[in-house]
């Protein structure tokens, strides 16, 4: 058992037309300069956010790691009071080291399901495929490499069942507020009814506390932010000089919009592969990621915009994170 699905080749090709080079030109032409995080997550992507993960700044994943080790059962009786014969598919799986707890629940169960693993990580999905079986013994799963809504009609192809999605670990707060609604009535529309959802917000709190979250001293999220330059000097033969670029992240109490930019340290020019080159002024600055925070009045109006019903709430015992089911 150690195939991974991934998108066909066709899709990514040689270097200087791949969707990562075209996304890289295009944020980097664009008069706000931005790049998209999903492409932080390469081989040494993934081992800097294993470590922000770690961090004890970054409280979300300790948040939802309680949730899913002390609330694993509800959750798993309020999936069998909503759903019946099921399988659960996980977007943006990441190690999965939440929500194999509520998998092991489920399986305690003897609920008789599939787990779908999806992730933009050909390389975290292989990792899964190697670890789920130890972890796990007994699971029935297949590793799905590639986006979220083209790797979901994937798993609805080998499975007839209702499908259970997971969206944890906050990652719904990589969209702006605009960009999440149309990502839920996107995620409807490719959603049959029976099926559920569970996704997870990080909820607004101390404004010091969440940007200390994107801030850690061990400067982690600085190289995690980095690591895309330097990913693009790699893959792209680009020619970043990291030194003259800073770390700033930012965060407003008022929008709960927690942003992270890199800030270039002087007039410069970047070259990107033979064809490009882009020029960034001093103090300009390339905007790398958003991390949206919500309070519950919020993520009730996102639920109906979307076009979900809300089902159940579950939050640590602080009140910083939740995992909402939705139908
Ligand atoms: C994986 C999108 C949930 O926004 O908190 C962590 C990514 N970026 N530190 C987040 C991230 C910087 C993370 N998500």
């Amino acid at each position: 058992h150690s195939t991974v699905i991934s998108t066909p080749a066709t899709v990514s090709r040689s270097r200087h037309t791949s969707t990562f080079y075209n996304d890289v030109v295009q944020g980097l032409r664009a008069q706000q300069k931005y790049l998209d995080p999903k492409y932080f997550y390469d081989a040494p992507g993934d081992v800097l956010f294993q470590q922000i993960m770690q961090c004890p700044e970054y409280y979300l994943t300790a948040c939802e790691m309680e949730i899913m080790q002390e609330q694993s059962a509800a959750i798993a009786a309020a999936f069998d009071e909503h759903a019946s014969d099921y399988d659960i598919v996980e977007l943006g799986a990441g190690d999965a080291s939440k929500s194999v707890h509520l998998l092991k629940q489920l399986l305690d169960n003897g609920v008789d399901y599939t787990y779908f693993p999806i992730d933009i990580s050909g390389n975290v999905i292989q990792l899964l495929e190697d670890s789920l079986p130890e972890s796990l013994p007994g699971l029935q799963f297949q590793g799905l490499q590639g986006e979220y809504f083209e790797m979901l009609k994937v798993a609805n192809d080998i499975s007839p069942k209702r499908k259970i999605i997971l969206f944890m670990g906050a990652n719904i707060g990589n969209f702006t507020p605009f960009a999440a609604r149309s990502f839920c009535q996107q995620l409807r529309r490719h959603m049959h009814p029976g099926d559920l959802l569970l996704t997870g917000f990080d909820l607004k709190k101390h404004p010091q506390l969440i940007l200390h979250a994107y801030n850690d001293d061990a400067g982690i999220t600085r190289e995690f932010n980095f690591n895309l330059l330097r990913r693009i000097n790699r893959e792209l033969d680009g020619n970043f000089d990291i030194s003259q670029f800073e770390h700033f992240p930012t965060y407003d109490p008022q929008t709960g919009s927690c942003k992270s930019y890199l800030i270039s340290l002087c007039d410069q020019q970047v070259r990107i592969g033979d064809n490009v080159v882009i020029k960034f002024r001093e103090n300009e600055p390339l905007y790398m990621e958003i991390s949206q925070k919500y309070d519950p009045v919020e993520i009730d109006q996102l639920a109906s915009l979307g076009g979900f019903a809300p089902v159940a709430r579950f939050s640590d015992h602080r009140n910083w994170f939740s995992d909402y089911l939705w139908q």
